[in-house]
Protein backbone atom coordinates (compact mmCIF):
# COMPACT_ATOMS: atom_id res chain seq x y z
CA UNK A 1 0.00 0.00 0.00
CA UNK A 2 1.08 3.37 -1.40
CA UNK A 3 2.45 5.69 2.02
CA UNK A 4 0.02 8.61 2.03
CA UNK A 5 2.45 10.55 4.13
CA UNK A 6 6.24 11.50 5.15
CA UNK A 7 7.19 8.64 7.85
CA UNK A 8 9.85 10.60 9.30
CA UNK A 9 7.47 13.58 9.27
CA UNK A 10 5.68 13.16 12.32
CA UNK A 11 3.46 15.82 12.70
CA UNK A 12 2.25 14.96 9.36
CA UNK A 13 1.66 11.42 9.92
CA UNK A 14 -0.37 12.05 13.43
CA UNK A 15 -2.72 14.71 12.08
CA UNK A 16 -6.24 13.77 12.01
CA UNK A 17 -6.54 14.65 8.88
CA UNK A 18 -3.48 11.77 7.82
CA UNK A 19 -4.96 9.44 9.98
CA UNK A 20 -8.77 9.50 8.49
CA UNK A 21 -7.26 9.67 5.04
CA UNK A 22 -5.24 6.56 5.70
CA UNK A 23 -8.15 4.87 7.57
CA UNK A 24 -10.42 4.76 4.63
CA UNK A 25 -7.67 4.14 2.18
CA UNK A 26 -7.71 0.26 4.06
CA UNK A 27 -11.43 0.60 5.39
CA UNK A 28 -13.27 2.66 2.55
CA UNK A 29 -14.96 6.03 2.75
CA UNK A 30 -18.03 5.48 5.17
CA UNK A 31 -18.74 7.35 8.43
CA UNK A 32 -16.19 9.95 9.56
CA UNK A 33 -13.81 7.40 12.05
CA UNK A 34 -13.29 8.75 15.45
CA UNK A 35 -9.83 8.61 17.41
CA UNK A 36 -9.18 7.45 20.48
CA UNK A 37 -5.74 8.96 21.67
CA UNK A 38 -3.56 7.65 24.89
CA UNK A 39 0.39 8.89 25.76
CA UNK A 40 2.80 6.44 27.10
CA UNK A 41 4.47 6.82 30.13
CA UNK A 42 7.56 7.89 31.84
CA UNK A 43 8.21 8.27 35.49
CA UNK A 44 10.68 9.98 37.56
CA UNK A 45 10.48 8.00 40.44
CA UNK A 46 8.81 5.04 42.43
CA UNK A 47 9.78 1.66 40.38
CA UNK A 48 7.96 -1.23 41.55
CA UNK A 49 6.13 0.17 44.41
CA UNK A 50 2.60 0.53 42.79
CA UNK A 51 1.88 -2.83 43.31
CA UNK A 52 2.58 -2.35 46.96
CA UNK A 53 0.22 -0.10 47.64
CA UNK A 54 2.92 2.81 47.19
CA UNK A 55 3.66 6.31 45.59
CA UNK A 56 4.97 7.55 42.79
CA UNK A 57 5.67 10.26 40.18
CA UNK A 58 5.39 9.26 36.46
CA UNK A 59 4.19 11.61 34.02
CA UNK A 60 2.05 11.08 30.69
CA UNK A 61 4.48 11.14 27.21
CA UNK A 62 3.40 13.37 24.83
CA UNK A 63 3.89 10.56 22.41
CA UNK A 64 0.58 8.98 22.00
CA UNK A 65 -1.01 5.63 20.53
CA UNK A 66 -4.16 6.24 18.55
CA UNK A 67 -6.67 3.81 18.16
CA UNK A 68 -8.58 5.10 14.73
CA UNK A 69 -11.80 3.26 14.69
CA UNK A 70 -15.57 2.71 13.27
CA UNK A 71 -17.75 0.76 14.69
CA UNK A 72 -19.23 -1.81 12.84
CA UNK A 73 -22.94 -3.95 12.89
CA UNK A 74 -21.37 -7.26 13.20
CA UNK A 75 -18.97 -7.92 16.01
CA UNK A 76 -15.74 -8.66 13.58
CA UNK A 77 -12.36 -6.65 14.97
CA UNK A 78 -10.52 -5.57 12.17
CA UNK A 79 -6.86 -4.17 13.26
CA UNK A 80 -4.31 -2.64 11.47
CA UNK A 81 -1.40 -1.76 12.78
CA UNK A 82 0.31 1.89 11.08
CA UNK A 83 3.93 0.86 12.36
CA UNK A 84 5.30 1.80 9.07
CA UNK A 85 3.97 1.75 5.59
CA UNK A 86 7.10 -1.41 4.58
CA UNK A 87 5.91 -2.85 8.16
CA UNK A 88 1.95 -3.32 8.47
CA UNK A 89 0.86 -5.80 11.19
CA UNK A 90 -2.76 -7.29 10.54
CA UNK A 91 -5.55 -9.02 12.69
CA UNK A 92 -8.89 -9.86 12.98
CA UNK A 93 -10.87 -11.76 14.87
CA UNK A 94 -14.79 -12.43 15.97
CA UNK A 95 -15.95 -11.53 19.40
CA UNK A 96 -18.29 -13.66 19.97
CA UNK A 97 -16.22 -16.47 19.64
CA UNK A 98 -13.76 -14.88 22.21
CA UNK A 99 -16.24 -14.31 24.46
CA UNK A 100 -17.23 -18.03 24.23
CA UNK A 101 -13.99 -18.95 24.60
CA UNK A 102 -13.22 -17.12 27.26
CA UNK A 103 -15.86 -18.38 29.23
CA UNK A 104 -14.87 -21.79 28.47
CA UNK A 105 -11.36 -21.10 29.55
CA UNK A 106 -9.84 -17.61 30.83
CA UNK A 107 -6.57 -19.00 29.64
CA UNK A 108 -7.05 -17.98 25.89
CA UNK A 109 -7.52 -13.76 26.52
CA UNK A 110 -3.41 -14.12 27.06
CA UNK A 111 -2.74 -15.92 24.14
CA UNK A 112 -4.57 -14.42 21.39
CA UNK A 113 -2.39 -13.67 18.13
CA UNK A 114 -0.59 -11.78 17.20
CA UNK A 115 -0.15 -10.26 20.34
CA UNK A 116 -0.85 -6.62 19.81
CA UNK A 117 -4.39 -7.57 18.88
CA UNK A 118 -4.81 -9.09 22.46
CA UNK A 119 -4.62 -5.17 23.80
CA UNK A 120 -7.13 -3.80 21.23
CA UNK A 121 -9.40 -6.68 21.14
CA UNK A 122 -9.36 -7.15 25.31
CA UNK A 123 -11.34 -4.16 26.18
CA UNK A 124 -13.86 -4.72 23.20
CA UNK A 125 -14.97 -8.02 25.08
CA UNK A 126 -14.25 -6.56 28.57
CA UNK A 127 -16.38 -3.85 28.39
CA UNK A 128 -19.37 -5.87 26.70
CA UNK A 129 -21.44 -8.89 27.15
CA UNK A 130 -22.07 -11.51 24.45
CA UNK A 131 -25.33 -10.34 23.80
CA UNK A 132 -24.40 -6.64 22.65
CA UNK A 133 -20.83 -7.16 21.26
CA UNK A 134 -19.54 -4.42 18.52
CA UNK A 135 -16.79 -4.79 15.89
CA UNK A 136 -15.08 -2.32 15.01
CA UNK A 137 -12.31 -1.35 11.99
CA UNK A 138 -9.46 0.05 13.35
CA UNK A 139 -6.07 1.46 12.44
CA UNK A 140 -3.67 1.72 15.19
CA UNK A 141 -1.04 4.24 15.04
CA UNK A 142 1.71 5.12 17.56
CA UNK A 143 5.15 7.04 18.45
CA UNK A 144 5.44 5.84 21.80
CA UNK A 145 8.74 3.55 21.75
CA UNK A 146 7.86 0.28 21.60
CA UNK A 147 9.87 -2.37 24.16
CA UNK A 148 11.63 0.75 25.92
CA UNK A 149 9.16 0.57 29.65
CA UNK A 150 6.99 3.47 28.38
CA UNK A 151 4.21 1.85 28.84
CA UNK A 152 3.53 1.48 25.26
CA UNK A 153 1.25 -1.12 25.88
CA UNK A 154 -1.05 0.38 28.67
CA UNK A 155 -1.34 3.38 26.84
CA UNK A 156 -3.01 0.65 23.64
CA UNK A 157 -5.33 -0.78 26.09
CA UNK A 158 -6.37 2.74 27.27
CA UNK A 159 -7.41 3.73 24.24
CA UNK A 160 -9.05 0.66 22.92
CA UNK A 161 -11.22 0.92 26.09
CA UNK A 162 -12.46 4.17 24.95
CA UNK A 163 -13.09 2.96 21.46
CA UNK A 164 -14.44 0.12 23.13
CA UNK A 165 -17.03 2.09 24.82
CA UNK A 166 -17.38 4.64 22.15
CA UNK A 167 -18.69 1.87 19.78
CA UNK A 168 -20.93 -0.27 22.58
CA UNK A 169 -23.02 2.41 24.56
CA UNK A 170 -25.06 -0.16 26.36
CA UNK A 171 -22.04 -1.03 28.74
CA UNK A 172 -22.77 -0.01 31.67
CA UNK A 173 -20.54 0.81 34.09
CA UNK A 174 -21.82 1.30 37.74
CA UNK A 175 -19.82 3.48 40.02
CA UNK A 176 -17.77 1.21 42.77
CA UNK A 177 -19.26 0.96 46.61
CA UNK A 178 -16.16 2.27 47.63
CA UNK A 179 -15.40 5.19 45.59
CA UNK A 180 -13.05 4.46 43.50
CA UNK A 181 -13.19 5.21 39.42
CA UNK A 182 -14.58 1.92 38.06
CA UNK A 183 -13.77 2.87 34.17
CA UNK A 184 -10.31 3.31 35.04
CA UNK A 185 -10.13 -0.16 37.42
CA UNK A 186 -12.10 -2.08 34.77
CA UNK A 187 -9.18 -0.87 32.30
CA UNK A 188 -6.18 -2.28 35.24
CA UNK A 189 -8.25 -5.38 35.21
CA UNK A 190 -8.68 -6.00 31.50
CA UNK A 191 -5.32 -5.31 30.97
CA UNK A 192 -4.10 -8.11 33.45
CA UNK A 193 -6.26 -10.28 32.02
CA UNK A 194 -4.82 -9.60 28.42
CA UNK A 195 -1.38 -9.69 29.01
CA UNK A 196 -1.35 -12.54 31.41
CA UNK A 197 0.53 -10.56 33.92
CA UNK A 198 -0.60 -9.24 37.13
CA UNK A 199 0.74 -5.72 37.42
CA UNK A 200 0.47 -2.54 38.97
CA UNK A 201 -2.05 0.60 38.48
CA UNK A 202 0.29 3.43 37.72
CA UNK A 203 0.91 3.22 34.14
CA UNK A 204 -2.61 3.42 34.20
CA UNK A 205 -3.15 6.49 35.92
CA UNK A 206 -0.44 8.71 34.39
CA UNK A 207 -1.73 7.93 31.35
CA UNK A 208 -5.02 8.68 31.64
CA UNK A 209 -4.93 11.74 34.39
CA UNK A 210 -1.55 13.03 32.62
CA UNK A 211 -1.29 16.95 32.42
CA UNK A 212 0.99 18.54 29.94
CA UNK A 213 4.03 20.28 31.68
CA UNK A 214 3.42 17.93 35.32
CA UNK A 215 4.71 15.30 36.95
CA UNK A 216 1.96 13.29 38.68
CA UNK A 217 2.20 12.43 42.20
CA UNK A 218 0.65 9.10 42.61
CA UNK A 219 -1.34 7.51 45.45
CA UNK A 220 -1.29 3.70 43.97
CA UNK A 221 -3.14 2.61 47.07
CA UNK A 222 -6.16 4.78 46.96
CA UNK A 223 -5.87 4.69 43.11
CA UNK A 224 -5.68 8.55 42.80
CA UNK A 225 -4.12 11.23 41.94
CA UNK A 226 -2.74 13.41 45.20
CA UNK A 227 -1.34 16.23 42.91
CA UNK A 228 -0.05 17.31 39.42
CA UNK A 229 3.17 19.04 40.52
CA UNK A 230 4.63 21.58 37.57
CA UNK A 231 7.75 21.73 36.37
CA UNK A 232 10.26 22.68 33.78
CA UNK A 233 13.07 20.52 33.97
CA UNK A 234 13.86 18.69 30.63
CA UNK A 235 13.89 14.84 30.43
CA UNK A 236 15.86 12.82 28.03
CA UNK A 237 14.97 8.80 27.77
CA UNK A 238 18.17 6.36 26.50
CA UNK A 239 16.74 3.43 24.69
CA UNK A 240 19.26 0.69 24.89
CA UNK A 241 16.72 -1.48 23.20
CA UNK A 242 17.27 -4.42 24.78
CA UNK A 243 13.51 -5.07 24.59
CA UNK A 244 11.32 -4.77 27.71
CA UNK A 245 8.97 -7.60 27.81
CA UNK A 246 6.79 -7.38 30.88
CA UNK A 247 5.53 -11.43 30.21
CA UNK A 248 8.53 -12.43 29.80
CA UNK A 249 10.69 -11.40 32.68
CA UNK A 250 10.76 -11.92 36.04
CA UNK A 251 8.35 -9.10 37.05
CA UNK A 252 5.57 -11.60 38.48
CA UNK A 253 8.62 -12.92 40.59
CA UNK A 254 9.85 -9.86 42.40
CA UNK A 255 5.68 -9.13 42.84
CA UNK A 256 5.06 -12.61 45.00
CA UNK A 257 8.50 -11.59 46.84
CA UNK A 258 7.60 -8.37 47.97
CA UNK A 259 3.98 -10.40 48.88
CA UNK A 260 5.70 -12.16 50.49
CA UNK A 261 7.37 -9.88 52.64
CA UNK A 262 4.23 -8.48 53.42
CA UNK A 263 2.18 -11.82 54.16
CA UNK A 264 5.55 -12.36 56.78
CA UNK A 265 4.81 -8.90 57.87
CA UNK A 266 1.22 -9.44 58.36
CA UNK A 267 0.21 -6.29 56.22
CA UNK A 268 -1.62 -5.73 53.59
CA UNK A 269 0.97 -4.03 51.62
CA UNK A 270 4.74 -2.52 52.12
CA UNK A 271 3.34 1.01 51.84
CA UNK A 272 1.97 -0.03 55.54
CA UNK A 273 5.71 -0.46 56.69
CA UNK A 274 7.27 2.31 54.85
CA UNK A 275 4.64 4.63 56.30
CA UNK A 276 6.18 3.85 59.22
CA UNK A 277 9.45 6.02 58.24
CA UNK A 278 12.64 4.25 56.38
CA UNK A 279 14.53 3.90 59.57
CA UNK A 280 12.10 1.47 61.52
CA UNK A 281 10.22 -0.05 57.85
CA UNK A 282 14.14 -1.51 56.92
CA UNK A 283 14.11 -3.34 60.81
CA UNK A 284 10.72 -4.75 59.87
CA UNK A 285 12.28 -5.81 56.98
CA UNK A 286 15.20 -7.25 58.62
CA UNK A 287 13.49 -9.01 61.36
CA UNK A 288 11.79 -11.43 58.44
CA UNK A 289 15.05 -12.13 56.61
CA UNK A 290 16.04 -15.15 58.13
CA UNK A 291 12.44 -16.50 57.20
CA UNK A 292 12.09 -15.42 53.55
CA UNK A 293 15.82 -15.61 52.55
CA UNK A 294 18.24 -12.78 51.45
CA UNK A 295 16.91 -11.58 48.17
CA UNK A 296 13.72 -11.80 49.22
CA UNK A 297 14.15 -9.36 52.11
CA UNK A 298 15.78 -7.30 49.66
CA UNK A 299 12.60 -6.63 47.19
CA UNK A 300 11.06 -5.47 50.37
CA UNK A 301 13.79 -3.31 50.99
CA UNK A 302 14.15 -1.46 47.74
CA UNK A 303 10.15 -1.10 48.32
CA UNK A 304 10.46 0.76 51.66
CA UNK A 305 13.12 2.73 50.70
CA UNK A 306 11.85 4.01 47.10
CA UNK A 307 8.42 5.15 48.63
CA UNK A 308 10.12 6.83 50.94
CA UNK A 309 12.51 7.88 48.38
CA UNK A 310 9.38 9.23 45.94
CA UNK A 311 8.25 11.49 49.44
CA UNK A 312 11.58 13.28 49.57
CA UNK A 313 11.45 13.81 45.69
CA UNK A 314 8.22 15.40 45.82
CA UNK A 315 9.00 18.13 48.19
CA UNK A 316 12.61 18.70 46.41
CA UNK A 317 10.12 18.60 42.96
CA UNK A 318 8.07 21.35 43.99
CA UNK A 319 11.05 23.70 45.18
CA UNK A 320 12.42 23.13 41.78
CA UNK A 321 15.69 21.40 43.72
CA UNK A 322 17.01 19.33 40.63
CA UNK A 323 20.27 18.87 41.51
CA UNK A 324 18.90 17.22 44.78
CA UNK A 325 15.77 15.07 42.92
CA UNK A 326 19.23 13.98 40.54
CA UNK A 327 20.74 12.42 43.75
CA UNK A 328 17.87 10.63 44.42
CA UNK A 329 17.25 9.22 40.64
CA UNK A 330 20.69 7.61 41.77
CA UNK A 331 20.08 6.29 44.57
CA UNK A 332 16.98 4.84 43.12
CA UNK A 333 18.47 3.42 40.50
CA UNK A 334 21.42 1.87 42.60
CA UNK A 335 18.26 0.04 44.54
CA UNK A 336 16.69 -1.38 41.66
CA UNK A 337 20.06 -2.74 40.81
CA UNK A 338 21.38 -3.60 43.85
CA UNK A 339 18.55 -4.75 45.95
CA UNK A 340 15.57 -5.53 43.37
CA UNK A 341 17.86 -6.71 40.20
CA UNK A 342 15.70 -5.29 38.03
CA UNK A 343 18.41 -3.55 35.62
CA UNK A 344 20.44 -4.94 33.27
CA UNK A 345 24.16 -4.15 32.03
CA UNK A 346 23.03 -1.93 29.86
CA UNK A 347 20.37 -0.01 31.50
CA UNK A 348 23.33 -0.26 34.47
CA UNK A 349 25.83 1.64 31.17
CA UNK A 350 23.58 4.31 30.17
CA UNK A 351 23.12 5.50 33.80
CA UNK A 352 27.01 5.21 34.48
CA UNK A 353 27.71 7.09 30.64
CA UNK A 354 25.06 9.60 32.04
CA UNK A 355 27.14 11.01 35.08
CA UNK A 356 30.03 11.79 32.78
CA UNK A 357 27.66 14.24 30.69
CA UNK A 358 27.29 17.47 31.62
CA UNK A 359 24.27 19.14 32.43
CA UNK A 360 22.74 15.59 34.06
CA UNK A 361 21.49 16.11 37.25
CA UNK A 362 20.59 12.26 37.54
CA UNK A 363 19.41 9.31 35.61
CA UNK A 364 17.92 5.63 36.19
CA UNK A 365 16.07 2.70 34.67
CA UNK A 366 12.33 3.29 34.30
CA UNK A 367 9.24 1.31 33.97
CA UNK A 368 9.56 -2.55 34.95
CA UNK A 369 13.63 -2.87 33.43
CA UNK A 370 15.17 -5.60 32.93
CA UNK A 371 15.46 -3.82 29.72
CA UNK A 372 14.15 -0.79 27.74
CA UNK A 373 15.05 2.85 28.73
CA UNK A 374 17.01 5.10 31.33
CA UNK A 375 15.81 8.77 31.87
CA UNK A 376 17.74 11.38 32.60
CA UNK A 377 16.84 14.73 34.21
CA UNK A 378 18.56 18.21 33.05
CA UNK A 379 18.56 21.13 35.01
CA UNK A 380 15.84 23.57 33.34
CA UNK A 381 18.10 25.31 30.07
CA UNK A 382 20.42 22.78 29.64
CA UNK A 383 21.75 22.31 25.75
CA UNK A 384 19.85 18.87 25.36
CA UNK A 385 21.00 18.41 21.65
CA UNK A 386 24.55 18.07 23.08
CA UNK A 387 23.27 16.03 25.91
CA UNK A 388 21.95 13.61 23.54
CA UNK A 389 25.30 13.71 21.28
CA UNK A 390 27.31 13.21 24.43
CA UNK A 391 25.28 10.61 25.91
CA UNK A 392 25.30 9.14 23.33
CA UNK A 393 28.90 8.79 22.28
CA UNK A 394 28.93 7.73 26.02
CA UNK A 395 27.12 4.92 26.12
CA UNK A 396 27.57 3.37 22.37
CA UNK A 397 30.27 1.54 22.27
CA UNK A 398 30.74 -1.81 20.02
CA UNK A 399 28.90 -4.88 20.83
CA UNK A 400 25.91 -2.65 21.93
CA UNK A 401 22.64 -1.60 20.12
CA UNK A 402 22.61 1.72 18.95
CA UNK A 403 21.00 3.52 21.59
CA UNK A 404 17.43 5.53 20.75
CA UNK A 405 17.41 9.09 22.45
CA UNK A 406 14.39 11.08 22.69
CA UNK A 407 13.91 14.18 24.65
CA UNK A 408 10.70 13.75 26.18
CA UNK A 409 7.96 16.07 28.06
CA UNK A 410 5.16 15.64 30.62
CA UNK A 411 2.10 15.34 27.55
CA UNK A 412 -1.76 15.19 28.32
CA UNK A 413 -3.89 12.62 29.51
CA UNK A 414 -5.71 9.94 27.25
CA UNK A 415 -8.46 11.42 25.09
CA UNK A 416 -11.52 10.33 22.62
CA UNK A 417 -12.23 12.89 19.41
CA UNK A 418 -9.69 15.20 21.65
CA UNK A 419 -11.81 15.46 24.71
CA UNK A 420 -9.70 14.28 27.63
CA UNK A 421 -10.52 10.90 29.10
CA UNK A 422 -11.72 12.17 32.65
CA UNK A 423 -15.00 13.94 30.82
CA UNK A 424 -15.63 10.55 29.58
CA UNK A 425 -15.21 9.09 32.66
CA UNK A 426 -17.74 11.49 34.14
CA UNK A 427 -20.04 10.87 31.17
CA UNK A 428 -19.83 7.67 31.94
CA UNK A 429 -20.74 7.69 35.34
CA UNK A 430 -23.89 9.70 35.23
CA UNK A 431 -25.12 7.86 32.26
C1 LIG B 1 5.49 -1.98 34.79
C2 LIG B 1 4.13 -2.23 35.41
F1 LIG B 1 3.16 -2.30 34.45
C3 LIG B 1 3.78 -1.15 36.40
O1 LIG B 1 2.55 -1.46 37.03
C4 LIG B 1 4.90 -0.97 37.43
O2 LIG B 1 4.89 -2.03 38.35
C5 LIG B 1 6.24 -0.83 36.73
O3 LIG B 1 6.47 -1.88 35.82
C6 LIG B 1 7.38 -0.82 37.72
O4 LIG B 1 7.30 0.31 38.52
O5 LIG B 1 5.47 -0.84 34.01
Amino acid sequence: MAALYDINDDSTRFSEDALVQRFEAIYGVGPKPRIAAAPGRANVIGEHVDYQGGVALPFALTQRVRVVFRRRDDDRLNVVSDDAPVNEDTGYLFLKVLHKARQEDPKVSAEIDPRFLRYIAGPFVYFSSPEDVRGADILVASDVPLGAGCSSSSALVVASALAARACNPSYELRKRKDGRDAFFRSIVECEWEFSGVKGGCMDHLAIVYGRPGCVVSLDCRDEKVDAHISTDATFVLLDTRVKHDLENSPYTDRRLACERCAKELQVASLREVADEGVTKGLAMIDKIEKEVGQATANRGRHVVEEICRVRRCATLLRRGSWRDVGLILYEAHQSLRDLFEASCDELDAAVDASRSVEGILGCRMVGGGFGGAALAVCAPGTDVDRVVEDWRDLYHVDGRHEPRLLVVEPGAGAALDGAPCVSIKELWATS
